[in-house]
């Protein structure tokens, strides 16, 4: 995740910009390591201290402590001269750019709850609007994402752009309004989408172009599924041995799922090949589920034909959570998928401890 940031510090610097505007979840929780906020700070300050180009962020839901009291890490940003939005107040920068004024409004995700309609202060001649949520209607791959939590009378109140963050591909909601999209692919479910950033461009008349700039990622690889039926645990083993035979697998995050494989099939896989796979790649997912068609396990929000009551029970009790706004959409679905592969490796595994 820090590569990734740093490279998009890189990125950003190449194109000589004016600006520098994050919408939030920089950290993906109120304490993050002491390493990840240093990465941080040393990538900031190289656009704020070495660049001299201001910085400003609202603070995404990762990032917003659940108590009033307690202090957000996305307040060390003010040491390298951020100018960060962690609270539960809406705040509001001016800054000169040339001799444009930039007025900046940054909506943080603590103050988005009961923050109705917000204009621009006057006096500036472009405006942006900074937010993090989720934006009504907002489809992924045909899928609702879930309920919106910034509605429309918030995000119309005459902005020349709107700087969204919490989806994390880049996507167009309005003309004048974008996610930006992550600096990295966070899951599976988001081996098709491209990391990067946005390019904004302003003149006389407002907004000018929105380009969507990608950079390098991390390969993240999702191989063709292998089919287990009548395969012993050597098999699988030679199985998994040609799936990644030819494939780069360094500094990769990889998965690897094999279907309706035999009780006690998945603990026999060699252990030498699934040490070196690991060795080799950043991350290897080795999934063996039991049940016979992919197809099932893979449509969204009906796994009930394959676990029986238990994986129903977990389906329900993530579906209602996500209904209830108690689990963000992305999370939900990551936690579902996650949830399930351990169920089902639990189902394979089960004779082999009991026996
Ligand atoms: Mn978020």
């Amino acid at each position: 995740m820090q590569e990734a940031y740093g490279r998009a510090v890189d990125a950003i610097l190449e194109r000589d910009v004016d600006l520098v505007i994050h919408s939030g979840d920089v950290f993906d929780s109120v304490r993050p390591a002491t390493h990840v906020i240093i990465g941080f700070l040393k990538q900031t300050a190289r656009i704020t201290a070495r660049a001299g180009i201001p910085y400003l962020v609202a603070a995404g839901n990762h990032e917003t402590p659940r108590l009033r009291t307690t202090t957000a890490a996305l307040e060390y940003a003010n040491l390298v001269n951020v100018v960060s939005a962690h609270g539960f107040d809406l705040d509001y920068e001016q800054i000169e750019v040339g001799d444009v004024d930039v007025g900046v409004t940054l909506l943080p995700h603590g103050a988005v709850f009961g923050t109705g309609a917000v204009t621009p202060a006057r006096g500036a001649d472009v405006n942006i609007l900074v937010t993090h949520g989720m934006v009504p209607g907002l489809e992924a791959r045909q899928h609702e994402m879930g309920e919106a939590n910034l509605q429309s009378v918030m995000l119309e109140g005459g902005f020349d752009y709107v700087a969204l963050g919490h989806y994390h591909e880049f996507h167009e909601h309005k003309p004048n309004a974008y996610y930006a999209g992550a600096t990295e692919r966070f899951g599976f479910g988001e081996v098709e989408s491209k990391p990067g950033f946005a390019i904004v461009e302003f003149d006389d008349g407002g907004l000018r172009s929105v380009e969507h700039v990608e950079i390098e990622a991390r390969p993240m690889l999702d191989l063709p599924k292998i089919s287990a039926r009548e395969m012993d645990a050597a098999d699988l083993t030679e199985e998994i041995r040609e799936r990644i035979s030819g494939v780069e697998l360094d500094g990769a995050i990889v998965r690897l799922r094999a279907y309706d494989a035999r009780r006690g099939v998945a603990s026999g896989i060699e252990r030498e090949l699934l040490r070196d796979l690991q060795r080799r790649s950043l991350n290897f997912s080795l999934e063996i589920h039991p049940e016979e068609r992919p197809e099932d396990f893979e449509r969204d929000g009906s796994p009930t034909a394959i676990f029986g009551p238990l994986g129903e029970e977990f389906a329900s009790f993530v579906a209602t959570r996500r209904e209830r706004g108690e689990l963000e959409a992305k999370f939900a679905e990551e936690f579902l998928e996650k949830g399930r592969g351990y169920l089902a490796r639990a189902a394979s595994e089960e004779p082999e401890s009991t026996a």
